[in-house]
């Protein structure tokens, strides 16, 4: 969204303001505010005037402008109805340079989980992916998928959900372990430096579960349907806000986690370990004590097993 279209919704998120006052406020004709204002109409926003001025009466459910009137953190926004892969299309803008991006879409055709598994996006969902430039070697890069899980499940329990991080990157909700979300990070890294992240995010927002794979659940299903402008704005900011830093991140973890403390079979490229979780260390490892001694993983499929 265009800088004065947005400092034009922030005016107006508070009081209602005349053509005039706002005319005076952004420095631009009062017919540029009208445009403005007729833009932001043609997007979903409703907007009444009367004797005070402007007011918004209610903000487009879902969409880039919804997204931008609630985000405080500094990301361009792309919203597409409906894409294949908000991940693949952040790595086509990685690959013309553009950086700070949300991409974000109502659904996806062909979303992908890890290991090119297949992730279901209907309708409903927040399926989004940040794009991101940060000044961190690769190493520490783990810590930003533990980022995004710390930010969706506080965002859920914002929401009165029962929610809980399983290490790394599966948002979980109630005894039944039911996921709400789940977590993609690719990259593209030197040696020593990082040229681009991508930050994908899987949300089950307004869905109903039986159209969902067993096991899933989403918002709607534990606390009816949710605003999702508001909530990815809220989810993206907390991430932001995390960003570079893994040791506040990994107490948020700490804080949200389901894993630590519990017996648990991981699976690596290599290898299958079985003992039980005692601890994560940065950037993000989970380190097993395993009836042969302690062992850190720093990536893998995780299953939590009953005790013995
Ligand atoms: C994940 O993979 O959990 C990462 C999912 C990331 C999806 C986001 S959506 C935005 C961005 N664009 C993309 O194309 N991807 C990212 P993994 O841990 O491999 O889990 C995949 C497994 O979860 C599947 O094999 C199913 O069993 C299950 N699953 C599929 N769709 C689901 C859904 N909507 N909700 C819950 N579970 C699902």
């Amino acid at each position: 969204m265009s800088e004065t279209r947005r400092q034009l919704l922030e005016l107006l998120a508070n009081d209602a303001a005349s053509g005039p006052e706002l005319a005076d406020q952004l420095d631009i004709s009062r017919t540029a505010v009208w445009k403005h204002i007729q833009q932001l109409q043609d997007t979903g926003f409703d907007i009444e005037s009367d004797s005070d001025g402007y007011h918004i009466r209610s903000v487009p459910e879902f969409s880039g402008y919804a997204v931008a009137y609630y985000l405080e953190s500094p990301y361009q926004i792309e919203y597409t109805a409906s894409l294949p892969s908000t991940n693949d299309r952040a790595r086509d803008l990685a690959g013309v340079g553009q950086s700070n991006t949300i991409v974000l879409a109502d659904r996806q055709t062909g979303g992908r989980g890890r290991l090119d598994r297949t992730w279901q996006s209907p309708s409903g969902g927040i399926w989004l992916s940040v794009l991101l430039r940060p000044s961190l070697q690769p190493a520490q890069l783990p810590h930003l998928t533990l980022a995004a899980g710390v930010a969706i499940t506080e965002a859920a329990i914002a929401h009165g959900l029962d929610a809980g991080i399983k290490w790394p990157n599966d948002v979980l909700v109630g005894d039944d372990e039911a996921k709400l979300a789940g977590i993609l990070t690719e990259m593209e890294a030197e040696a020593d430096r990082v040229a681009w992240v991508i930050v994908g995010m899987g949300i089950n927002a307004n869905i109903d579960t039986n159209i969902l794979p067993n096991g899933a659940t989403s918002f709607a299903a534990n606390a009816g349907d949710v605003d999702r402008a508001q909530l990815t704005a809220t989810i993206v900011d907390r991430f932001d806000a995390l960003v570079g830093k893994t040791e506040s991140t990994l107490d948020a973890w700490r804080e949200h986690n389901v894993t630590l403390g519990r017996r648990v079979r991981v699976s690596t490229q290599d290898e299958t370990i079985v003992g039980k979780a005692i601890d994560i260390e940065p950037p993000g490892s989970l380190i097993i004590d395993t009836s042969s001694g302690q062992r850190t993983v720093y990536a893998g499929d995780c299953d939590h097993l009953r005790p013995v």
